[in-house]
């Protein structure tokens, strides 16, 4: 772990009183669960066009369904890990700390997050495509689990590929990335948009942008410090100089 890149993460985390963090698969990679484009991830096991978009699931629900059914088993034995609980207390520190994440695993919150802007939609959420019912929690509902309302079919309650984010949410990620002073994006490639271009609008508006991820990604010319190293050790080790530095 480059101690240059996490001293000037640090520096700039003790300055900042308005700060956004935007989130990828690779912020819960050392929860266990595995990220989508890392060589053993979850798009190596299915292409993302079979599996996460509207049309898979219209032609195959049963095998769109196993899929997260799959996913969701996994999530119900893991928890987040060091490096989401720090941001949870960073929360606490930082007056405007924000983060926004495209994880659809509730890690963030499950680690005291208050302040979380969740752009793809819940893993423990599934929602009829017939009416309003929903269901939270992360039961096993079966390989073809229909709705108890209308008998319609129940999706994960996700954005796929070619659907539209919640609404308010896309508004509130891009305020939060154009008022902080500092952006720290952590664990993610950076090609699925429109999450990716936060970093564009917090650059735009002159924030710093600090890039936590053990390998280059599509945003890291735009990093002006790259702390390359899981986040799990780097978000903690960042604090203890950060500690360092008020002593
Ligand atoms: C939209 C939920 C408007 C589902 C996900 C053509 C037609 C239609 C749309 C498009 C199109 N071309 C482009 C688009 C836009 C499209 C898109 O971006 N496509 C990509 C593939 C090019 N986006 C959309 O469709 C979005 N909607 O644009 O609506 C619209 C509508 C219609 C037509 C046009 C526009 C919706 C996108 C949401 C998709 N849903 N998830 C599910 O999960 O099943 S996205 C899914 O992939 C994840 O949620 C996540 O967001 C994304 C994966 O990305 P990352 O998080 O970055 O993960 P990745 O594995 O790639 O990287 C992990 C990183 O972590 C790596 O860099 C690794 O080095 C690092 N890492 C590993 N270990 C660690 C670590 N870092 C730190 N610590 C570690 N220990």
């Amino acid at each position: 772990m480059s101690d240059s890149a996490i001293r000037q993460a640090a520096v700039w985390l003790a300055r900042a009183s308005r700060v956004c963090v935007s989130s990828g698969a690779g912020m819960s990679a050392e929860s266990g669960i595995p990220t989508f484009r890392d060589k053993d991830g979850l798009w190596s096991q299915a292409r993302p066009e079979e599996m996460a978009t509207p049309e898979a699931f219209e032609r195959d629900p049963h095998k769109v369904w196993e899929w997260y059914r799959w996913r969701r088993a996994k999530l119900a034995t893991i928890g987040p890990h060091a490096g989401h609980r720090m941001l949870a207390e960073w929360e606490e520190r930082i007056d405007d700390f924000v983060v926004v994440t495209q994880n659809i695993d509730g890690l963030h919150h499950a680690a005291g997050s208050q302040k979380v802007i969740e752009l793809h939609g819940r893993l423990d959420l599934v929602r009829c495509v017939g009416c309003t019912y929903e269901q939270q929690g992360l039961d096993d509902l079966g390989p073809e689990p229909h709705c108890p309302q209308c008998g319609a079919w129940l999706r994960p309650g996700v954005v796929w590929f070619g659907e539209l984010l919640p609404p308010g949410a896309l508004e509130a990620a891009f305020d939060a990335a154009r008022r902080c002073e500092l952006l720290l994006v952590i664990g993610t490639s950076g090609v699925v948009q429109p999450a990716a271009s936060l970093v564009d609008a917090a650059k735009a508006y002159g924030a710093a942008i600090i890039e936590v991820n053990p390998n280059p990604s599509e945003l890291s010319s735009l990093a002006d410090v790259c702390v390359r190293s899981g986040c799990k050790d780097a978000l903690p080790a960042i604090d203890a100089q950060w500690r360092r530095l008020g002593s």
